[in-house]
């Protein structure tokens, strides 16, 4: 019976999986702008016998016995959540961003309704209306994009779009916009054309959690996110709201698109909002965005252009169109060098989202194993060498040595 051994004893080939994921993390410079690394505490509760719980419906209000324990962590999550962000209701329960948004969407809209959206290729997201997800199977979906000249949201032509299609819901955030958001504008125009707005803040929750980008919570009626990203939390996803939407987007969750809530998740969701909570967690998040702010200007400073001229969050996106490589190959040429980013489009991109001509570059992950501005200058120079001289393997294979080198003095899980 295998039941009681070790993965290691089990399993092998997955354990030893496990085991290079780990060095991988431990030794290369993660700096994909939604990842993070999360604490023991939180891997704790992920790794933790909720699991094995079924759990449909939510607390109280269940359709399985034995819940007494599930609904405790469950509780815990919603509390914490609702100080943390001062939501009205929360749903802890979406297993990503996306069925938070699917949930939303199927109880704010009907098929067929029109959402404006911001456009994939200027920074949105797939479920924010792109042709190929359910977003633009089901709903109308019509885009902004950022203004030619600053690359920053253009709330003119949001208005014009917004007057001419008459959206059911405005949906705000994106995945690769590195200005704060300005949801208090985006309310306006809600209201010049009676739409009711969602904020998918997944990539900026700390930051909005803890003061240092603007709040959604007073301007949109419903607020989604992850919570791996910034948040560092579990992998998944939740929802806010005001009470008088609560019951009929929980429904949509469950028994809407999802079944049994993944508990040993919830619990994890937990325990990062009370990290998140904490004075330390501000300081952390602060320092992501001077992170971000002193790779920017290195790399400003050495001739590359930022989409926006900068940053004030968690990333810079990089604009290569005008170099002779493509972000596929800048992408490949730093990962040769230990340096995860990933490629990315930029605005008015003229290549496809394999080739791209950008990348996205973020600093949450970095800044949780401890680096502060003087490593941040570090890691700008080698991306700086890498990308001066991107066919050049032998001085990726030097740098990925000393990226090594420098990993081993910040450890994450290996001590
Ligand atoms: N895939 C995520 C990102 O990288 O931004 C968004 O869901």
């Amino acid at each position: 019976m295998s039941f009681s051994k070790s993965l290691k004893q089990s399993d092998s080939q997955v354990y030893q999986a496990i085991q290079d994921e780990l060095d991988r993390q431990e030794f290369k410079l993660e700096m994909i702008a939604s990842e993070n690394y999360v604490s023991p505490a939180v891997m704790e509760a992920v790794g933790s016998v909720m699991t094995n719980k079924y759990a449909e419906g939510y607390p109280h209000k269940r359709y399985y016995g034995g819940c007494e324990y599930v609904d405790v962590v469950e509780e815990l999550a919603q509390q914490r959540a609702q100080k943390l962000f001062g939501a009205e209701a929360v749903n802890v329960q979406p297993h990503s961003g996306s069925q938070a948004n699917m949930a939303v969407y199927l109880a704010a809209l009907n098929a067929g309704d029109t959402i404006l959206g911001m456009s994939l290729s200027h920074g949105g997201h797939l479920t924010h209306g792109a042709k190929v997800n359910f977003s633009g199977f089901l709903f109308n979906a019509v885009t902004y994009g950022v203004n030619a000249e600053s690359e920053v949201l253009d709330f003119d032509e949001i208005r014009d779009l917004a007057q001419k299609h008459r959206p059911k819901m405005i949906v705000v955030g994106a995945s690769a916009y590195p200005r704060k958001i300005d949801f208090e504008k985006f309310r306006q125009i809600a209201d010049e054309v009676e739409a009711v707005i969602m904020a998918d803040i997944a990539h900026p929750a700390g930051l909005v959690a803890t003061g240092l980008h603007p709040d959604p919570i007073p301007h949109c009626e419903y607020v989604t996110t992850t919570t791996h990203k910034t948040l560092r939390g579990p992998r998944g996803g939740m929802i806010m709201m005001r009470q008088d939407l609560a019951k009929k987007v929980n429904s949509r969750i469950f028994p809407g698109i999802q079944g049994g809530p993944l508990m040993h998740v919830i619990a994890a969701k937990a325990v990062a909002f009370q990290e998140a909570l904490q004075d330390d967690y501000k300081i952390y998040c602060q320092q992501i965005i001077k992170n971000a702010q002193t790779l920017g200007d290195q790399l400003m400073e050495a001739g590359f252009r930022l989409v926006s001229g900068g940053t004030d969050n968690h990333l810079v996106l990089m604009d290569l169109s005008e170099k002779d490589y493509t972000g596929k190959d800048a992408e490949e040429a730093l990962e040769r060098a230990g340096i995860t980013v990933n490629k990315n489009t930029v605005p008015r991109e003229k290549r496809s989202p394999f080739i791209t001509s950008g990348i996205r570059i973020g600093t949450p992950a970095l800044t949780t194993r401890g680096f502060k501005e003087a490593e941040m200058q570090q890691v700008a120079k080698w991306m700086l060498s890498v990308l001066d001289d991107i066919n050049n393997t032998e001085l990726q294979e030097n740098i990925k040595k000393e990226v090594h080198d420098l990993c081993k003095s910040f450890p994450l899980y290996q001590t």
